[in-house]
């Protein structure tokens, strides 16, 4: 009997059988490489692309950079913090990139910063404490503040090894591993105080991870995400808020000139002044009720209280005189733009009444030409108190500059501090910020940020 041979058809199906599964195989393979290739020059694009729009950022960022210096060396009222108004501040296109200057809202109360779309604009860094010049009461007052660090700051710029209560001196430094010196002279930049004895993340940042003022989503979602927080729908921000090293003053007259030092010898310069500016008979008046010693006077907000000018006789002699011969008055703050916590830090405002001295200047805005409106807010001993420590002149500006290349892409963001108080402005500062994350707040990044950007990866993807 034979054995029935086994189909040829059937053989010949078998064949093709293994034909086709070797055939999907390589064509599965092959679509396998093109989708992988695909994907890979997808992935290179995308690397290029988002470099070319971070390139663009950073250029953008240079660009309005030297755009703020030269805002400030344009600005008609040196010494008076530039009008919103006079500068572009937000979405201004540089070329494919687009920037925007991260700003403070000066009037919103510290108890509830609950904004989360940032306000634009160059922020006054004399609207803060100066590290060098607060005192130890003036710094324990600033939020979230220790009586350890505030002693500490204060052992670390002065030249002496003397422990200041609570405070740390190099003896305490040299306990740490490895061990390094206290400073003993001031303060360079804000971030020198991570070298502080009780500074720590909490009390430097606090909530505001990305310092720009504003609750972001991460700032408020509790131990979810860094950083921790109370998930109280309030921006509680850490000292770096506050403080600066930054500020101050040159003691001069707008055309350049000393002003007159009124507590030296210069009573003569000061009479002829008084006389030019509000006539002999107001002249004399006015001395009269300031007397003839002058030396106790520790502030020109006194010389306003006691000499019992009107406000607008004050703000026409007030550029002109001092009550010191320094080239420079360092640390002064603006009570025209600080925030309620740092007006708070000062003598004779205090807790009990920065948030009236904020009110205050809401409602007469336009009509804050010096010192002398603290006076309608304070008592006699209480504006006599702040006098030596404000000012209603701000020299020293932030330009946080934040920037996205093309299409929204390449986000980047870089922080400046711009000081024209001498002849040219000049860069004190400078720091990388992109690595703290988003800052534009969600309303631009909706419109701009990443989320577009992943839109046009979408469509470029589909298209292949
Ligand atoms: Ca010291
Ligand atoms: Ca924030
Ligand atoms: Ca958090
Ligand atoms: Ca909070």
């Amino acid at each position: 009997m034979r054995i029935p041979r086994v189909p040829r058809k059937n053989q010949c199906q078998g064949d093709r059988a293994f034909v086709l599964v070797i055939v999907l195989w390589m064509s599965a393979g092959l679509v396998t490489l093109a989708l992988l290739f695909g994907q890979s020059m997808m992935l290179e694009y995308q690397a290029a692309d988002n470099t070319w729009a971070g390139a663009q950022a950073a250029e953008a960022i240079e660009g309005a950079a030297r755009y703020a210096m030269a805002v400030l060396t344009d600005w008609e009222e040196p010494g008076i913090v530039p009008e919103i108004t006079a500068y572009l501040h937000q979405e201004v296109e540089v070329g494919d990139a687009m920037v925007w200057f991260l700003g403070r809202d000066p009037n919103a109360p510290s108890g509830s910063r609950t904004s989360v779309q940032p306000v634009f604009g160059l922020i006054d860094e004399c609207s803060k404490l100066n590290l060098n010049t607060a005192t130890v009461e003036m710094l324990k007052l600033l939020p979230r503040m220790t009586d350890e660090l505030a002693a500490a700051i204060v052992d670390w710029r002065d030249e002496d090894d003397e422990v200041t209560e609570n405070g740390a001196e190099s003896n305490a430094y040299q306990l740490r591993s490895p061990a390094y010196a206290c400073k003993n002279a001031e303060f360079e930049t804000v971030e020198e105080l991570c070298l502080l004895i009780g500074a720590d993340w909490e009390i430097l940042y606090g909530e505001d991870a990305n310092l720009n003022g504003i609750l972001d989503p991460n700032e408020n979602d509790g131990n979810v995400s860094w950083p921790p927080d109370n998930q109280d729908g309030r921006l509680d921000p850490g000292i770096l808020e506050y403080v600066t090293v930054y500020s101050r003053e040159p003691n001069q007259r707008a055309d350049s000139s000393a002003r007159i030092n009124i507590t030296g010898d210069s009573s003569q310069e000061f009479q002829t002044l008084l006389q030019e500016k509000l006539g002999e008979e107001r002249a004399a008046e006015i001395q009269v009720n300031l007397g003839s010693d002058l030396s106790s006077i520790t502030s020109v907000l006194e010389v306003y209280i006691k000499s019992q000018m009107k406000e607008e006789e004050f703000a026409a002699i007030a550029g002109e005189i001092s009550i010191s011969d320094e080239s420079y008055l360092p640390g002064l703050i603006n009570i025209n733009t600080a925030p309620e916590a740092v007006l708070a830090c000062i003598p004779g405002i205090g807790t009990a009444h920065a948030a009236a001295v904020v009110s205050y200047r809401q409602s007469n805005a336009g009509k804050l030409d010096s010192v002398a409106w603290l006076a309608n807010v304070l008592d006699e001993a209480g504006a006599i108190a702040a006098g030596p420590y404000v000012t209603t002149r701000s020299y020293q500006y932030t330009a946080d500059i934040a920037a996205l290349g093309h299409e929204g892409k390449g986000y980047r963001r870089v922080r400046f501090v711009i000081d024209a108080s001498e002849e040219e402005p000049v860069i004190r500062y400078r720091r990388d910020l992109t690595p703290a994350g988003w800052a534009l707040g969600r309303e631009i990044q909706n419109r701009w940020g990443a989320w577009k950007g992943e839109n046009r990866v979408q469509q470029a993807r589909q298209s292949l």
